[in-house]
């Protein structure tokens, strides 16, 4: 390792925030050593109906893993989100929303967001909707879709949000798999300057989806769609109907809140289900220390509510501190590649959060199209979805940040539901590359392949040893899956699926996943289901998917594939396969490279040496290491001489 840079927190930074350097080490120690006071106190930020008396009640042993926080406590996630915050701020913004075109915007307050949520939970009881009820929302990224997802709350209903992006057969498989009763959507939705045809995807979706008996169209483009009377009802008819002062309901603090799919290592996407106090309580409190929140900040995430990273840090998180969240329709390039930076000077932005992936797009640019813009209302950035690269950390740091912002580099994932591993602005010292510390209450383990667990500096699997309020509570219809995902890897402790090295200093740097999971442009996919949907198209025989350094993406995705005996394998079938992928999955699953491979490298017991395959597909075919158990050593000359080169 070259010698790395420490930047050490700046006075601006540590004299305004919430958490400086010493009240850290002091909170985080009593985290550890006292949980049930810990968490105790700080669930207070919380209005509860009825109040807690437990706290924290987790198990992470194989034969009983049971996860509850708070459990005899009763709240509602929507009033702790809209009504609580009426009385002080009811006239304060609480979304801004920027439209994909440059000329549309606008703001929403406390108060007119509370009637929208009232309005649509109104409405959706009138058609049958009831408590813990699966509602699957796939919406553009407009108001609307915050609004349903805290009309679900506001009834007791889960919500499923199915990012836009995904294909009607995605959407199907996930309404089917929780049995939804009522989809919400758009008509169309709006990125680039493209219409996306979201009610179109839904109609097909809800051809296999008989479990729909409603679905409730938002009209944002007024573009022609079809229709289905008895089912298919106007987002704006039914609100209009509705009352504008719909109750909360009481729900338990382990009520569930949310579904949310996510791809594993193997099968199909899971899902993953958060309930309503952990989830709550620690998304707004690692909103409000992390991004050192304070009244009156603008506050920019750029994620899709379609991700994890949307439901607590556009929309939970933010909302229960009773903050300013914006929210953007469109894409960082549209019009042209100054946009983030138009925006953060059109409305003042002082937070922003965003992917690697776009930091590193941007950059591809060069520096002008940010330059020409003032971003002096920046004061901290973060980044979030997959490892930073330290050149792209810089950039963000000296050409975006003007060498001025703290980069709050933020390791979760969908299961953690918030944030586990970062630098708090005015506690830690930062270093690019490095998520660094972490969070209140979370305690890192870095263990080997035999799980066990390695002191000081070292690298490996990274787990964690205990439960934090945040935490997935179970698989939604598979438990047993839950439990063998997460704790049978190595028992005891939950496994993260990712790699990590911790320095001499303690910080932590993730090194990026060490299962079958792939990272591209900071999503996840599983390689399993890629190669599942390719070994679906009547040409091929076997197909085996796994990712490749991407400069922009992070990681591609590179597919090697044998076709049947007599297929011609032509650069036209090449191009059949990705639409074949994209069409299926969706464009966030389009192979980048597709190699022919006559044979994929197996062991005489038949299982892929994915090993191998990782190797050639990163150009790395000099270390292929122990290649001994391989049936046929011949197939992996051919695939090395053949390799793709990088498009
Ligand atoms: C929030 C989110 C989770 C996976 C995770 C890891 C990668 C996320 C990261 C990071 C390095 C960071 N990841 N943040 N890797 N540094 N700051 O992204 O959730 O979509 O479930 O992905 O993303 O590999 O395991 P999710």
């Amino acid at each position: 390792m070259s010698e790395v840079k420490t930047y050490p927190v700046s006075t601006n930074a540590s004299q305004r925030a919430w958490i400086d350097e010493s009240k850290y080490f002091e909170m985080y120690e009593k985290s550890i050593k006292n949980p049930d006071a810990f968490w105790g106190e700080q669930g207070k930020q919380l209005d509860w109906i009825k109040p807690y008396t437990k706290v924290k009640n987790a198990s992470f042993e194989p034969d009983n893993v049971s996860i509850k926080w708070f459990e005899d406590g009763t709240l509602n996630a929507s009033y702790n989100c809209l009504d609580r915050h009426l009385a002080e701020r009811g006239d304060q913004t609480a979304i801004i929303w920027e439209g994909d075109d440059p000329g549309e915007d606008k703001k929403i307050t406390y108060r007119e967001l509370h009637e929208m949520v009232c309005r649509l939970a109104g409405g959706l009881k009138s058609l049958g909707a009831k408590k813990g009820d699966r509602i699957t929302i796939y919406m553009p990224m407009i108001p609307e879709a915050a609004a349903a997802m805290l009309a679900c709350a506001r009834i007791g209903a889960i919500h499923s949000v199915v990012f836009g992006g995904f294909s009607p057969d995605s959407l199907a498989n996930r309404i089917q798999d929780c049995d939804s009763n009522i989809l919400i959507t758009a008509d169309e939705g709006l990125r680039g300057g493209r219409k996306v045809p979201l009610k179109k995807n839904a109609d097909a979706a809800m051809a296999n989806c008989p479990s729909i008996k409603h679905c409730v169209v938002v009209k944002r483009t007024g573009g022609d769609i079809g229709w289905q009377s008895g089912r298919d009802v106007w987002h704006h008819e039914l609100c209009a109907q509705a009352s504008p002062d719909t109750p909360a309901a009481e729900m338990s603090a382990e009520d569930p809140l949310f579904i949310l799919y996510t791809s594993g290592s193997t099968g199909k996407p899971k899902g993953v289900l958060h309930t309503t106090g952990g989830y709550l309580l620690f998304s707004a409190m690692t909103h409000k220390y992390v991004f050192d929140y304070h009244d009156g900040d603008i506050y920019w995430c750029t994620a899709d509510v379609g991700w994890v990273t949307g439901h607590s840090y556009i929309v939970y998180g933010p909302l229960a501190n009773g903050a300013v969240t914006l929210m953007f329709e469109g894409v960082p390039n549209y019009p042209d590649a100054s946009r983030f930076w138009q925006v953060c000077d059109k409305h003042k932005v002082n937070i922003f959060y965003t992917a690697p992936t776009a930091i590193r797009a941007l950059m591809r640019e060069g520096e002008e199209p940010v330059k020409s813009t003032d971003r002096s209302s920046l004061r901290l950035l973060g980044s979030v979805g997959e490892p930073i690269n330290p050149e792209a950390w810089k950039w963000y740091h000296e050409v975006v940040g003007d060498e001025r912002c703290p980069i709050v580099d933020t390791w979760w994932q969908t299961e953690t539901g918030g944030i586990l591993i970062t630098p708090l602005p005015g506690a830690t010292p930062l270093k690019p590359g490095s998520a660094t510390r972490p969070f209140f209450g979370v305690q890192p383990q870095i263990v080997d392949a035999d799980g066990k667990p390695l002191e000081g500096a070292c690298e490996g699997n990274l787990c964690m040893t205990t439960s934090w309020p945040g935490q997935m509570r179970t698989v939604f219809g598979d438990h047993e899956r839950f439990v063998q995902t997460y704790f049978s890897t190595y028992p005891g402790r939950y496994f993260t699926g990712d790699g990590c090295r911790r320095d001499e200093d303690g910080y932590y740097w993730i090194t990026g996943r060490v299962d079958d999971v792939i990272n591209v442009s900071g999503h996840r996919m599983g390689t399993a289901e890629v190669e599942s949907s390719l070994v679906a198209h009547p040409k091929v025989s076997e197909a085996a998917v796994v990712g490749y350094p991407h400069d922009i993406k992070g990681q591609g995705i590179y597919a090697y594939v044998t076709l049947l005996v007599g297929e011609e394998p032509t650069e036209e079938l090449r191009k059949e396969l990705v639409q074949w992928v994209r069409k299926d999955i969706g464009p966030i699953a389009s192979p980048d490279l597709i190699q022919w491979a006559p044979g994929l490298p197996k062991t005489r017991s038949g299982k892929i040496m994915r090993r191998i395959l990782r190797k050639i597909a990163e150009n790395d075919a000099s270390n292929l290491g122990d290649t001994s158990t391989l049936a046929d050593p011949s197939v992996v000359a051919d695939l090395v001489e053949n390799r793709m080169n990088q498009g």
